[in-house]
């Protein structure tokens, strides 16, 4: 922790303003201010950045690599100063210039390199990582543009270029002298040298891989590790001026744009998975320079390669990086000249693998004469693996072909990228114990069969100083108040409010806290959506990517419902409701737009719709991000998490939630099993179908959503609603969504769940009628959310698979 009193701070933040704006203060821009105010916090963080890594080098402690293509690390000034412990005394500086730290915190733009949980989860692991005080750094892509903007115009998501480098990026530092080159496209030779093979990469086209640093603050404890985003870039002597005179000038410009290319934007699509060569491109290319950077800093250390798996620990986001498993091998082969056996031996000791879904539709699958192409070496490492594979298949399955193929790393004309992630590691985890458990029995059961002690869980976690001491600074102090602060290091410690659940102070103060964080909320709907929404009705909040499987479309047409519920009888004995809904869709997935856009529709007709009395409004916030979370997750009182149970892998906004103090609505599904069993079904509400009721459907059928639709007339209603010109004059806008739910049988079982989520939805009414009770409810969420950290987790990753120390103790 720095200790750098009120004063010194302010005469720092004033000279570093002048210094790096040419002007005085008093004539400074807010985004001037900011950059001044993030200059002299990186400075404080360089030093211990320096005196972490020295130490890593000198102590040979095992180093943790974590390959994600995603880093959704939202605004990191705030972040750092919570860490760094200096938020208060940057708060009083900055007022005595007059100066609000939470406003020039706003001009930071959100580092938006993910697309959603996976995303953020790694950046949770990286806060909790350096907190924990374990070596462990992120490897990504530093790309140009983030995930996209959305903007709402018609009731319609479109997407606008995240620049979010436009202003530069305070935090990252070019390390250009650590660039690496990384290899694409050409022809292998073989050559015969002593009874061995040599292979030679030749007419290949190079690209450089330049590193951008941008330290990852523990907290408190004088640690800082790295996240290392690479950025490619054209081989200088390649776009060499003269070949202008010899007319190639074109081509040389079209190979820079070519290379450039690679890192220039994220892939929107978070459970789709296109066969696009560019996304394979950008997965060769982080994972050569990644693992090619750890193997030159790993050798400089005096690092004796057959000993890698002892000190270096490669962990891979999804399927994403599994390029790892064949470059590390290529490299161990080719280029360290170390046998086959030996190699495989330390690359499956150093990799371990996290899978994040089971959609059938999200598994990477590359077209062998794709990859061929693209990466020749890799692609004999990869059929060379492959070949091995099927030898010890064959030897285990004597005769069951089908089993084999279905098993093979490579079959029908694709190279199957989770076979490889399996086979090529020591240890594959899902991230929610029911996840696991479908991973085990299910998807994944002939490789558990095959491999039972690889197979292991690590439910999910989020970083709880980003999501309460930083997020919710007014609960953060009561739990301070009543409890002590040792749950900031010791979450679980969080359990001690449970004995102040039967103080009806605690418990109010706990409702005014709430309640002035959703009159935050609600200003910010009135000045981003003009939409004046009542801070006490209850705000319930449905936010997250919008995809099917998550099931928007329930929630939506339960507000229809309830809307035509309102309307029959204007004296419904209904608390009034706020349904806030925020999401961004994969720009080319029709169903979920149009989810989009009925939603919209549909706030549009219930808040101008004077018979109800503003009893219940719809809000859709535009560009849902971390920062924007931040803002709504403590302003929740009802938590959304209804996806098709066996749907969602685990899920962390839930924990988010929780953790603020908001009661969940929610499916037996992911992580949302592990709440409930933390919170008991007493400060849960519970509803749906449950895993093994949906497992048996999709195996023996005997569904039939029109059925549901004939025998109720609710939802005969809100659907036909859908096509008869209520919610939009062009009756065929929605006509997608009825399809789905009536023509092609409704695959995530919304009309099943229907009447089971209104019971549910009328439970939390009648909760929320007693504020005693519904307080105490929100209390014991925040009270068991403490497991829930991403410490607890990353110390499951760090001893049960890392192998790695874990040291808790201030250095
Ligand atoms: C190839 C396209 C693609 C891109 C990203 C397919 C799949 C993905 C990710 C694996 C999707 C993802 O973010 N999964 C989410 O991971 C979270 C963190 O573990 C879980 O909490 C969510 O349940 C899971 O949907």
């Amino acid at each position: 922790m720095l200790s750098i009193d009120r004063k010194t701070f302010k005469i720092a933040f004033i000279n570093k303003f002048v210094e790096i704006h040419g002007v005085e203060l008093k004539d400074g821009t807010n985004q001037q201010k900011y950059e001044a105010l993030a200059g002299i916090v990186r400075d404080y963080v360089s030093r211990t950045w320096l005196k972490t890594n020295k130490r890593n080098n000198k102590s040979g402690q095992k180093q943790v690599y974590y390959f994600s293509m995603e880093f959704l690390l939202g605004r990191l000034l705030g972040d750092a100063l919570l860490n760094l412990g200096l938020r208060d005394v940057c708060k009083a500086a900055l007022e005595e210039l007059n100066i609000n730290l939470d406003e020039l915190e706003n001009f930071e733009h959100d580092q938006g390199l993910g697309n959603g949980g996976l995303g953020r989860l790694a950046a949770c692991f990286l806060d909790s990582m350096a907190s924990l005080n374990i070596p462990g750094n992120g490897c990504g892509i530093r790309y140009k543009y983030g995930f996209f903007e959305q903007k709402i115009i018609d009731g319609k998501q479109v997407e606008v270029s995240d620049e979010w480098l436009k202003e530069g990026n305070a935090w990252e530092t070019r390390k250009a002298n650590k660039s690496e080159i990384v290899k694409f496209g050409g022809e292998i030779k073989v050559d015969y040298i002593n009874g061995g093979m040599n292979f030679t990469h030749v007419n290949y086209e190079p690209v450089l891989a330049v590193p951008y640093d941008t330290p990852v603050v523990g907290y408190e404890n004088d640690v800082v590790n790295t996240l290392r985003l690479w950025s490619a870039e054209a081989v200088s002597n390649e776009f060499d001026y003269s070949s202008f005179s010899r007319g190639e000038f074109l081509q040389a410009i079209e190979y820079k744009n070519s290379v450039e290319s690679i890192s220039q934007v994220l892939y929107p699509e978070d459970s789709f998975y296109k066969g696009k060569i560019l996304r394979l491109k950008q997965q060769y290319f982080f994972v050569s320079a990644g693992i090619q950077s750890i193997l030159r800093h790993f050798k400089k250390q005096d690092g004796d390669i057959r000993f890698l798996d002892e000190k270096v620990a490669l962990h891979i986001n999804d399927t994403h990086p599994t390029l790892a498993i064949p470059e590390l091998m290529r490299i161990l082969v080719d280029e360290e000249g170390l046998d086959w056996d030996e190699a495989w031996r330390i690359t499956t000791n150093t990799v371990s693998y996290t899978n994040h879904t089971i959609l059938a539709e999200a598994l990477e699958k590359w077209p062998i004469d794709m990859f061929k192409t693209l990466l020749p070496r890799i692609y004999m490492v990869v059929e060379e693996i492959n070949k091995r594979f099927c030898e010890e298949l064959w030897n285990k399955f004597q005769g069951q072909w089908q089993k084999i193929s279905d098993m093979a790393i490579i079959s029908d004309g694709q190279i199957k990228m989770a076979h490889l992630a399996i086979v090529g590691s020591h240890s594959v985890n899902g991230v929610a114990k029911l996840h696991t458990e479908i991973l085990k029995k299910k998807e994944m059961s002939n490789f558990y069969y095959l491999y039972p002690n690889k197979f292991n869980n690590k439910t999910n976690g989020i970083t709880h100083r980003r999501w309460l001491l930083k997020s919710n600074p007014r609960l953060t102090d009561l739990l301070k108040e009543t409890i002590g602060e040792s749950f900031i290091k010791h979450p679980t410690d969080l359990v001690n409010f449970e004995r102040f659940l039967e103080d009806k102070s605690t418990l109010e103060k706990l409702g005014k806290i709430k309640l002035a964080n959703k009159e935050v909320l609600t200003n910010t709907i009135l000045q981003t959506q003009g939409i004046s929404v009542d801070p006490n009705s209850i705000f319930d909040v449905h936010v997250k990517r919008i995809h099917a499987y998550k099931r928007q479309i329930l929630n939506c047409l339960r507000i229809m419902d309830l809307h035509n519920a309102l309307i029959d009888n204007p004296n419904l004995g209904i608390e009034p409701r706020t349904f806030i809904f925020a999401g961004k869709a994969a720009p080319g997935y029709y169903l979920a737009k149009n989810t989009i856009e009925l939603i919209n529709s549909v706030a549009k007709l219930i808040n101008n719709d004077s018979r109800i009395n503003d009893k219940i409004k719809v809000v859709y916030l535009e560009n849902y991000n971390v920062s924007m979370a931040e803002e709504i997750v403590p302003g929740t009182d009802l938590s959304e998490q209804i996806s098709t149970t066996t749907k969602e892998a685990s899920g962390t906004s839930n924990m988010k939630f929780m953790m603020n103090g908001a009661v969940t609505i929610a499916t037996l599904d992911g992580a949302n099993i592990e709440i409930r069993d933390e919170v008991t079904d007493d400060d849960i509400v519970i509803f749906g179908l449950t895993a093994d009721e949906v497992f048996n459907y999709y195996k023996f059928g005997g569904y039939n959503s029109i059925e549901i639709y004939n025998n109720d007339s609710r939802i005969k209603r809100v659907l036909n609603d859908l096509i008869n010109g209520k919610y939009h004059q062009d009756k065929e806008r929605f006509r997608s969504i009825y399809e789905n739910l009536i023509t092609y049988n409704d695959e995530f079982f919304v009309l099943k769940d229907f009447d089971s989520y209104i019971r549910a939805q009328d439970r939390v009414n009648t909760l929320f009628k007693d504020p005693v009770k519904w307080q105490k409810m929100c209390g014991q969420n925040i009270a068991h959310s403490g497991i829930f950290s991403s410490d607890r987790t990353i110390e499951q990753y760090a001893t049960g698979i890392w192998g790695s120390e874990v040291i808790y103790k201030n250095l």
